[in-house]
């Protein structure tokens, strides 16, 4: 199912040419009304004319987390305040969040992508979609919750937390769709699993997973537990928040909605444009929107883009699971480690859960490297042969995918602390001093 074949499945060239003319009225409109993007143009040199069609955007200055700092609250907006209908905001690990004001227009835009998400998802009119994603400031439970609506479901605004009342609702109110982040997810599963509530007593079919990154080897493991298809959506609050792309029924790459958002992908080092099909920073710039619109928006989300019509018939370019923030990259021993990399083989080893903690910490000048993974209930057991064999072929596998042999602790099932929201997996010690 496709909700606006006209945009989905546009041929290449006259998307080009469509992305082209609203990149040329959009730069017109910052430019125009919104003094920090005039004066950055104007300081490379770069006027309105410049921008003739979509080719000509590597000529516009970067925007970057930064500058939504700089300007906090308001001064990224380009539309008078009495426009703005909403705000929503995304709190950073350090410092003022970084705030972005929607009209009206910006929310019909949001609605309008997120229906594209869900109805590619298989759900439409006749279905119940839980949203547990957080309410609030956060973009995710808001956004989810327009997209449902949009396509004529049903939704249950039920926010995170709460779990014993997630599952009893879940299977009261026959929800077919879940959204959520994947490691709330897990935790749901679990705790269905252990209510004694019947898996056949539940309806659900589908997920709608996202707001951090997971691995292939997760989505295995969610569709094995709660019996769904689990799909990808990608967002993020600066460009909209959920619904800047997902998955269709080929789980093949997270379909981008370019029409909306244009996507670069450029070195992170020199941001220069990488060729295409290569892995780098993902850039993108909203085309259409009009309380905030951002040029070349540096996400520091790590992927790399598929142009291929996709088998589902949508023309749309596809973007690969992301490895990993460039922020949340660790660098151990001079080797680069990105969480997914531990997930991925976490995942594939039997006897653990899902569910791990990285400890990194610098002792006597050297970097330590530790991983907490919870063992399977029923293979966590007091003999301690099986478990040091279970621990060496962690570290075995692990030093082969990531090139370090870490500490690996084999902790009991439910120790480590689980999320509602997005998942901590890590605390590096070594920031702190
Ligand atoms: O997380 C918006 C969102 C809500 C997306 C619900 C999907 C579902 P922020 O809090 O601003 O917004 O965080 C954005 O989260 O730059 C990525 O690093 C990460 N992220 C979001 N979706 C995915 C995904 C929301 N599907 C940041 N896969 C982004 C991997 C994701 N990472």
């Amino acid at each position: 199912m496709i909700w606006n074949e006209t945009m989905e499945c546009m041929n290449r060239e006259d998307m080009r040419k469509l992305q082209g003319i609203r990149l040329r009225q959009t730069v017109e409109r910052v430019y125009h009304n919104c003094e920090p993007y005039r004066k950055r143009m104007q300081e490379k040199g770069v006027s309105p004319s410049d921008i003739q069609s979509i080719d000509d955007i590597v000529k516009l200055p970067f925007t970057s987390k930064k500058d939504l700092r700089d300007y906090y609250p308001f001064g990224l907006l380009s539309t008078p305040m009495s426009e703005i209908v909403r705000l929503h905001a995304s709190s950073g690990t350090t410092g003022k969040p970084i705030v972005v004001g929607y009209t009206r227009g910006d929310l019909a835009i949001w609605d309008e992508v997120g229906a594209r998400c869900f109805t590619a998802y298989g759900l439409g009119k006749q279905d119940v979609v839980q949203v547990s994603y957080g309410y609030g400031l956060f973009t995710g439970g808001l956004g989810a919750h327009g997209a449902v609506e949009t396509i004529g479901g049903t939704v249950i605004p039920m926010s995170s937390g709460n779990t014993e009342k997630q599952i009893m609702l879940m299977r009261d109110f026959g929800a077919v769709g879940l959204a959520c982040t994947p490691s709330y997810a897990l935790y749901l599963a679990d705790a269905m699993r252990d209510s004694n509530i019947s898996r056949d007593e539940f309806s659900l079919k589908v997920g709608a997973f996202g707001a951090e990154p997971w691995t292939e080897a997760m989505r295995k493991e969610l569709e094995a537990k709660l019996g769904i298809k689990a799909y990808d959506i990608y967002g993020l609050t600066e460009i909209i928040g959920p619904g800047v792309g997902h998955e269709c029924e080929c789980q093949n790459g997270t379909h981008l909605c370019e029409d909306h958002f244009y996507p670069e992908i450029i070195d992170p080092e020199t941001g220069e444009p990488m060729p295409p099909g290569e892995m780098g920073e993902l850039v993108f710039s909203t085309i259409t929107k009009e309380g905030m619109p951002l040029l070349r928006f540096r996400t520091r989300d790590l992927t790399s883009l598929i142009y291929e019509k996709c088998e589902c018939g949508r023309t749309s370019v596809r973007m690969n699971r992301i490895l990993g923030r460039s922020d949340d990259m660790l660098i151990i021993r001079g080797v680069n480690v990105f969480p997914s990399q531990v997930e991925s083989v976490i995942c594939e080893i039997p006897e653990l859960e899902p569910h791990y903690f990285i400890v990194v910490d610098r002792i006597n000048n050297l970097d330590t490297f530790e991983i907490q993974v919870e063992v399977k209930e029923e293979f966590y057991s007091d003999e301690m042969t099986r478990l040091l064999d279970l621990r060496k072929h962690i570290v075995h596998r692990l030093q082969s995918v990531i090139g370090l042999s870490p500490d690996v602790k084999l902790v009991e099932p439910r120790s480590i602390e689980r999320s509602q929201g997005k998942a901590k997996r890590v605390n590096d010690k070594r920031k702190l001093s």
